[in-house]
């Protein structure tokens, strides 16, 4: 015998892009999104007897995307799919749960001779901006915001030292000065709103939120002198905790994106034995590339270090 356990459903990657143009001064603002709505309720009857009349379509709720952006500010992001997810669960009555993600673009307006420009705009980055709403019926609305894709690197203080070095499964050097690159990934949990009323009344606080949580990673992320990923992420999560009151948990994941010294031990069959080799540049008129005089690394795709934590409110 088998039963559905769990089941949702819905729309992903459905891009939308909204202008406003009611600026009397000629001034436009755009944004742009790529969304996933995924519904759960009395929906296992479509699983198990073919029974779609209790399926909203997923087409349903692209169109859905579409008309309540047309029909409501869609920044802040984090309103915008609180007014969606809330949507979903008071339209229809066999959906209890709505989930809907937000991931925020970048298009940061042009300045041109010295002036912003009231229509033209750039990519600044690749970092996006995301929100996670979960509406539940008659329970109020959850909100995490985040942060996600920002390509940072240091290339000096950072340092990675102290752990077992006589662990027999350990080989890599102590550092106390290392170059330290990551993706940030990092996400904030706001207390539950009980309705989406209580998301409009607070909505002054995500835009700034998000300012505070990029700024603060980017400022600690600069000014630690990092013992470890896990401990300047430690940091990062401890200053947003303390500058957001609204926020009850951050959390981070962070790649270790490794650049390492062209200096790498090289096993090479010689003659029918292995023999070893620095693969570092001394090969060419004994150029010194190594230690103090490393100038040139070898960037790594993979593999990476993974590090991730939550921290929340005692
Ligand atoms: N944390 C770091 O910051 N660097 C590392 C680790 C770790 O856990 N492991 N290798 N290098």
């Amino acid at each position: 015998m088998s039963q559905l356990s769990y089941a949702k459903y819905g729309k992903d990657n459905v891009r939308l892009y909204k202008v406003q143009r009611d600026s009397p001064t000629g001034v436009q603002d755009v944004t742009e999104f790529t969304v996933c709505s995924m519904l759960e309720g009395d929906i296992e009857t479509s699983y198990t007897h073919a029974d779609n009349s209790v399926i909203v379509p997923t087409d349903t709720q692209k169109q859905t995307i579409y008309l309540m952006a047309k029909q409501n500010p869609v920044t802040p992001p984090e309103l915008f799919a609180s007014i969606l997810a809330n949507h979903f669960v008071t339209e229809y009555k066999q959906i209890h749960v709505a989930h809907v993600s937000v991931v925020q673009h970048r298009w940061t307006r042009m300045s041109i001779d010295g002036k912003p420009h009231p229509h033209s705009f750039y990519r600044d980055g690749d970092d996006t901006r995301i929100v996670e709403a979960t509406a539940r019926e008659s329970e109020g609305i959850t909100l995490r915001s985040g942060i996600k894709g920002l390509l940072v690197l240091k290339s000096t203080g950072s340092a990675f030292y102290g752990y077992d070095t006589s662990d027999k499964y350990t080989i890599l050097p102590e550092t106390k000065d290392r170059i330290l690159s990551t993706e940030i990934e990092c996400g904030w949990t706001w207390k539950k709103f009980d309705n989406l009323d209580a998301v409009k009344t607070e909505q002054q606080a995500f835009d700034k939120a998000w300012n505070d949580a990029r700024a603060i990673t980017m400022d600690i992320f600069a000014k630690d002198e990092s013992p470890s990923v896990q401990n300047t992420m430690y940091k990062m999560c401890q200053k947003i905790l303390a500058e957001v009151p609204m926020v009850q948990e951050v959390d981070y994941t962070l790649p270790n994106k490794h650049y390492f010294e062209i200096s790498e031990l090289e096993y090479v069959m010689v003659l029918g034995n292995f023999a070893n080799f620095y693969e570092d540049l001394s090969w060419f008129e004994g150029i010194t590339n190594t230690g103090k005089d490393a100038e040139v690394y070898a960037p790594q795709t993979d593999p990476n270090g993974l590090i991730h934590c939550k921290v929340q409110r005692k």
